[in-house]
């Protein structure tokens, strides 16, 4: 018996789990996430549909990548995918961050606007493998509805469009920079935070057709690590550089990072506040309104997403462990950018995230 990964091809949080089980040596198959596979194994389990979902051999379902790839880190020996030295771990806790709640904003924005038609048909192979093209575009357009109405939900609007633009575009030459010398984010080994960009930056912005052409032409090097990531030649070997070395191209996705995302973090906390205060002991919803953010110089607005702020915990809970010396060096390389958005982040309320379910702390 082996694992199951089910998952799609299409869906962004699959292609983290796959990047990351290829490079860990995990027994695994991968099939597809089908609207039955969604009723009779996901939704029973994890309580709503998703994916991806991994069924371990002995039926036990582990849901969000985050935890999929914890529990794999947690039983599997050998190399890890988390740095032991603290500053890159740091690094890498807030790229995973960064990546998995902040690059779904471009990752959606150039699927909805750019491979629309082209994505239909690849819901409709979800749905109906054996289907004809034409049966497969058109039940892709009636399961993609949904993903298509997190658009504006996201923050893309046409508004905001000139900004995700210009932001994604600056992104991809930084990350350029960084991977013309470095094979990952911190050496030649993925950390968590290479896991973190490969959701967005595969399944969505290098493998939709005008995505990807993007991509090879702005930042061939970037699609390069792309195509390292997702196809695995040497599992669990490379190291992380010596002497918890943060390199200097990376520092600029740093910046980027903290001047984009911690803003609207900022908000998203304190309207999450607002509402644990209001509702003590409810369930926690998806979202808790609308939270502003600015990109590229342009103002939007967009869902304040509660599960982002268990995501964000992880990097900080880790920072304000750090003592002394070790605080001073993780300052030092957050306050190239506006550290202090991070290091002095005001959470009045904390979430959990356990058995699926996100609930106040
Ligand atoms: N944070 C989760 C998110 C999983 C997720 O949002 N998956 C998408 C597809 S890539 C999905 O199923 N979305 C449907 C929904 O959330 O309603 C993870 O890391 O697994």
């Amino acid at each position: 018996m082996t694992h199951i990964l089910y998952g799609a091809p299409v869906s962004l949080y699959s292609g983290k789990a796959r990047a990351y089980l290829d490079w860990k040596g995990v027994d695994y198959r991968e099939e597809l996430c089908t609207p039955d596979i969604q009723r009779s194994i996901v939704i029973p389990h994890v309580g709503r549909p998703v994916m991806p979902v991994v069924q371990k051999d002995d039926g036990t379902i582990l849901q969000d990548t985050t935890v999929i790839i914890d529990h794999f880190e947690a039983i599997t020996d050998g190399p890890s995918v988390y740095p032991e030295t603290p500053v890159q771990k740091l690094i890498a806790l807030l790229f995973e961050l960064y990546g998995d709640e902040w690059l779904v904003i471009p990752a959606m924005h150039y699927r909805w606007n750019y491979n629309e038609e082209w994505v239909y048909g690849e819901f409709g192979k979800i749905a109906l493998p054996e289907g004809s093209p034409q049966e497969q575009y058109d039940k892709g357009r009636e399961n993609g509805a949904r993903f298509k109405g997190f658009v504006p939900m996201l923050g893309i609007t046409p508004e905001t469009i000139p900004g995700i633009e210009a932001s994604y575009e600056a992104l991809l030459g930084e990350l350029d920079a960084h991977f013309a010398v470095h094979d990952y984010l911190l050496g030649t080994r993925p950390s968590i935070g290479d896991y973190g960009l490969i959701g967005p930056l595969y399944a969505h912005l290098y493998r939709d057709p005008k995505s990807g052409e993007l991509m090879k032409r702005l930042a061939p090097n970037v699609a390069r690590w792309v195509e390292r990531m997702v196809e695995v030649e040497n599992p669990r070997s490379g190291e992380f550089l010596p002497d918890d070395e943060i390199p200097e191209t990376l520092l600029p996705v740093v910046i980027r990072m903290l001047e984009e995302q911690f803003p609207y973090l900022g908000a998203l906390a304190h309207l999450y506040a607002d509402w644990a205060k209001a509702n003590p002991g409810a369930d926690i919803p998806r979202a808790v309104g609308m939270a502003p953010f600015t990109i590229a110089g342009v103002k939007g607005e967009r869902a304040a997403t509660t599960f982002s702020l268990w995501m964000l915990q992880r990097p900080l809970d880790h920072y304000r462990s750090l003592k002394g010396a070790v605080r001073e060096r993780a300052r030092d390389v957050l306050d190239h950018g506006d550290g202090e958005l991070f290091r002095n982040f005001i959470l009045r309320a904390r979430v959990r995230f356990e058995n699926h379910i996100l609930s106040q702390d």
